[in-house]
C-alpha cells in the first residue's frame, strides 16, 4: 500500500509517519509515503505555484502545471517501485463525495491514491479535467488547506490493514464496521471498576461473553437510534437488524419502522 501525497508542506504528513498506530505500520512495512511539493518542479526564481483568478475575486488559485508535473512525478515513482494498478488521483475538496469508511475499506484493499492537497481558494480546473480522477470531502466545512482531509483518509485507510492494529479484532468493532452492521460504537470502560462513585455496568464484569456482546450491543443500537436514526433505517434496509434488536428498539419505542 502507497500513498503519494502532492503538498506544499510535506513535513505535516509527519503526523502519520512519525506518530502512533500509522507510523508502526510504516515500520512493519505494511504502507509507505511519499510527498511531492509542487514548489520542487517550478523553474521562476520565485518557484510560484500560485496566482490570481482570472474574473477576479479574492486570494489566489494554485497553478495547473507544478501540480500536472507532480502528479506525472509520483506516477513514475510508483511505476518504478512496481505499482500495478494507475492509482486514483484524489483531490481533497468541499465540492468532493464525502469520505466514509466503506471508502477506507476499499482503499485499505488497493495499492493506495495519489492524494492532492490544495491550498488557496482552490486548483486551477484545467488540472482537475487534466489528472483527477476523484474529489473526495472530509466534510461541509471550510479548510485552509487539503492537508488534513489527506491526513485523515491515510490514518482510517492504514489503521484497516492486516497487522496495523495489535489486535486484530480492534478494527472490526468499530463504528460504522461491517461488524457492527454500520452501527455507532458502544460506551468502553476500564480501570477502576468504581470511579467518583461511578461503576462499570455489571454486564461486563459478568465475565460471560455472549451477555456482555449483547449489552454492547443493545448500546450500539440505543446510542444509533438516538444520534442517527439513518444508520437504523439503513441497517434494517441491509437486513443486519436481527428480530432481538427490532424487539429491543420497538420495546423502548427507540427507531421506528416506517410501517
Ligand atoms: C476540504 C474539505 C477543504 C478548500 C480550499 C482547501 C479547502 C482550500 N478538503 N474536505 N472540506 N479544502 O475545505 O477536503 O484550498
Amino acid at each position: 500500500m502507497r500513498f503519494d501525497i502532492v503538498t506544499l508542506f510535506p513535513e505535516i504528513f509527519d503526523a502519520v509517519t512519525r506518530h502512533g498506530v500509522t507510523a508502526r505500520a510504516c515500520q512493519r512495512g505494511l504502507w509507505q509515503m511519499h510527498a511531492w511539493n509542487p514548489r520542487e518542479v517550478t523553474t521562476d526564481a520565485h518557484r510560484t505555484v500560485d496566482d490570481r483568478p482570472y474574473g477576479g475575486g479574492p486570494g489566489m488559485v494554485m497553478l495547473a502545471d507544478p501540480l500536472i508535473k507532480s502528479v506525472q512525478r509520483a506516477r513514475a515513482a510508483r511505476a518504478e517501485a512496481g505499482a500495478l494498478q494507475a492509482a486514483p488521483v484524489i483531490l481533497l475538496s468541499p465540492t468532493g463525495r464525502r469520505f466514509e469508511q466503506s471508502m477506507a475499506r476499499d482503499l485499505a484493499s488497493s495499492e493506495g491514491a495519489i492524494l492532492i492537497c490544495g491550498r488557496y481558494e482552490g486548483v486551477d480546473q484545467r488540472f482537475i479535467d487534466a489528472c483527477v480522477t476523484d474529489e473526495w470531502s472530509l466534510g461541509d466545512f471550510v479548510l485552509s488547506g487539503g492537508e488534513i482531509g489527506a491526513l485523515a483518509i491515510v490514518d482510517a485507510t492504514v489503521r484497516l490493514l492486516p497487522g496495523a492494529l495489535n489486535h486484530g479484532q480492534s478494527a472490526v468493532q468499530d463504528s460504522f464496521d461491517a461488524a457492527l452492521s454500520g452501527m455507532l460504537d458502544c460506551p468502553h470502560y476500564t480501570r477502576p471498576e468504581v470511579y467518583e462513585g461511578q461503576a462499570v455496568p455489571a454486564p461486563l464484569l459478568s465475565g460471560h461473553h455472549a451477555q456482555i456482546a449483547r449489552w454492547r450491543r443493545e448500546q450500539s443500537l440505543r446510542i444509533t437510534a438516538q444520534r442517527r436514526p439513518d444508520l437504523i433505517a439503513a441497517a434494517r434496509a441491509a437486513g443486519t437488524l436481527s428480530a432481538q434488536d427490532e424487539r429491543f428498539l420497538a420495546e423502548r419505542g427507540l427507531a421506528p419502522t416506517e410501517d
